[in-house]
C-alpha cells in the first residue's frame, strides 16, 4: 500500500467526519532571555520593500545559498521560476515561500529573512524547509548570511518582521497523519533575534503540544461469504475494534483494500464513536469478486490517529 494511497483515503475519510484532534512534533530549541534589541529606528529609515517584490528580486538573482543549507544543490546556484510554485524543469528547485525585510543586527540597513524549501521537480512536496537571512547592498544584490534554521518536522506558514528587530515565524505541525482535517491545523508564533551570526529564539514555545487523540486498534477480523450474482460474492466482516487512546473517538469507518479493488466500502455508514477503553465488534459488508484471495481491512476515525499501524489487518479470503 503506497503512502500516497493511504493519504488519499485519509482525506476522503476526514472529509466525512467531524474531527477535533491534532498532532505535533517538537524541535529541540529552547528559548532564553532576550538579547539587547537593535535600534527600532533602523528599519524606519525607508519604507520596507514589499515581500512580493522581494520574492521576485531574490528569485531572479538566485544568490548562492549558505553552505549549511540542506538543498542538494548547496554550494551552487538555485533554479527558480520566479514564483512561489515549484520550479519547472528537471532537478532540485529552491522555492521561496516567504520573505520579509527586517533588521537583524541593529545597524542602519535592513536584512532579508527568507523561508525557503527544496523541491524536487515533479514531486511537488517540499522535502527540506529552512529559514535563512540575506544582506542586500546598495545595488540591491543579495548575499546569504551563513546561518540556517531548519524547520522540520514542523513547517513555517508566515514570516514577519519583529518590531524591535529580528523576525517572527509562525510554525505549524506537519499534517501527514491519516485522518487529519483542517481542524487539526494549529499554529504557534516564535520570535527570533540575530545573535553572533545565528538566529536565537527569544519568545514563543518550542513545540506545538499534542492534543489527546483516540487510538483505534483492530484486534480481530472474521468473515463469512455468500454467493452473489455473477462473479461477485457478498462478504460480511466482523471487525473487533478497541479505542486505546485517552479520548473518545469520532465515528469509525471500515474500508477494504484488495488486489483488484482499492478502498471499497469506505462510503458505508460510519459506526458510532468509541469510548476510551471500549471494545466493540463492528459489522461491515462488501461485495468482492469471489476469487479474491485476500483483503486488507482498514479502520479510520476523525482526527489524526497517532498510531496508525494498528488500524488494519490482512485477512485471507480463500476457502
Ligand atoms: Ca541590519
Ligand atoms: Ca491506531
Amino acid at each position: 500500500m503506497s503512502r500516497k494511497l493511504l493519504l488519499g483515503l485519509a482525506v476522503m475519510v476526514a472529509a466525512s467526519l467531524a474531527a477535533c484532534t491534532a498532532s505535533g512534533k517538537s524541535p529541540a530549541k529552547t528559548p532564553s532571555s532576550e538579547s539587547p534589541a537593535p535600534s527600532p529606528n533602523a528599519t524606519a529609515l525607508r519604507p520596507p520593500t514589499d515581500p512580493q517584490v522581494l520574492i521576485v528580486e531574490l528569485g531572479k538573482q538566485a544568490p548562492q545559498l549558505p553552505s549549511k543549507a540542506p538543498c542538494p544543490v548547496k554550494g551552487g546556484k538555485w533554479r527558480y521560476n520566479g514564483g512561489p510554485e515549484p520550479g519547472e524543469g528537471p532537478g532540485i528547485h529552491v522555492n521561496i515561500n516567504h520573505v520579509v525585510e527586517t533588521n537583524l543586527d541593529g545597524d542602519a540597513v535592513p536584512e532579508i529573512v527568507a523561508h525557503l524549501s527544496c523541491i524536487e521537480s515533479g514531486f511537488g512536496h517540499p522535502f527540506d524547509e529552512f529559514v535563512t537571512a540575506f544582506e542586500r547592498d546598495a545595488s540591491g544584490a543579495f548575499t546569504a548570511l551563513d546561518a540556517v534554521m531548519l524547520v522540520q518536522p514542523e513547517s513555517v506558514v508566515a514570516v514577519a518582521a519583529r518590531p524591535s528587530g529580528g523576525v517572527v515565524l509562525t510554525f505549524t505541525h506537519d499534517r501527514t497523519g491519516p485522518g487529519y482535517d483542517d481542524s487539526d491545523l494549529r499554529t504557534q508564533k516564535r520570535e527570533f533575534v540575530w545573535e553572533a551570526g545565528a538566529f536565537r529564539q527569544v519568545t514563543g514555545g518550542t513545540s506545538i503540544p499534542l492534543l489527546p487523540r483516540a487510538d483505534l486498534a483492530m484486534t480481530k477480523v472474521t468473515h463469512t461469504r455468500t454467493p452473489g450474482n455473477g462473479d461477485n460474492c457478498s462478504f460480511t466482516f466482523t471487525v473487533t475494534m478497541s479505542n486505546k487512546g485517552p479520548v473518545m473517538s469520532g465515528p469509525v469507518l471500515i474500508a477494504f483494500w484488495t488486489e483488484t479493488t482499492a478502498y471499497t466500502g469506505v462510503n458505508q455508514d460510519a459506526h458510532p464513536p468509541m469510548a476510551v477503553g471500549q471494545t466493540a465488534d463492528i459489522q461491515a459488508k462488501v461485495d468482492l469478486p469471489c476469487s479474491t484471495a485476500k483483503a486488507t481491512v482498514f479502520s479510520f476515525t476523525g482526527g489524526a490517529d497517532p498510531k496508525f499501524d494498528n488500524n488494519s489487518k490482512s485477512v485471507s479470503l480463500s476457502g
